[in-house]
């Protein structure tokens, strides 16, 4: 019910980003998971920071969707703070954090 389909192919300009942390934010509950759990598991090489690969291959399979890298350049681009490509650990809790609320 309600539920809309569009016929146009979705590209990367529409892809919804907001609606993909949505359902990221969705997997770690289902999972237990905190934001700073997933980060760490995403960060494979322990630098803490997650770089375009790392967020590539995490989020996909936390997702279980395949992302591809123009859509995890996206994130990256809409996190970076402090402009190094890559998303540390206050840019990732930023991203996961509903704008709502802060606590
Ligand atoms: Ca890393
Ligand atoms: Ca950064």
């Amino acid at each position: 019910m309600g539920v809309s389909k569009s016929g146009d192919m979705l590209n990367d300009m529409d892809w919804d980003m907001a609606g993909a942390f949505e359902r990221l934010l969705e997997a770690l509950k289902e999972k237990g998971m905190t934001a700073d759990e997933a980060f760490e598991q995403l960060d494979t090489d322990d630098d803490g920071k997650l770089n375009g690969p790392e967020l590539l291959h995490g989020l996909s399979s936390l997702l279980g969707e395949d992302l591809d890298p123009s859509k995890v350049s996206r994130i990256i681009t809409s996190s970076d703070v402090d402009v190094d490509h890559r998303v540390d650990l206050f840019e990732w809790r930023a991203l996961l954090q509903p704008s709502s609320e802060e606590e």
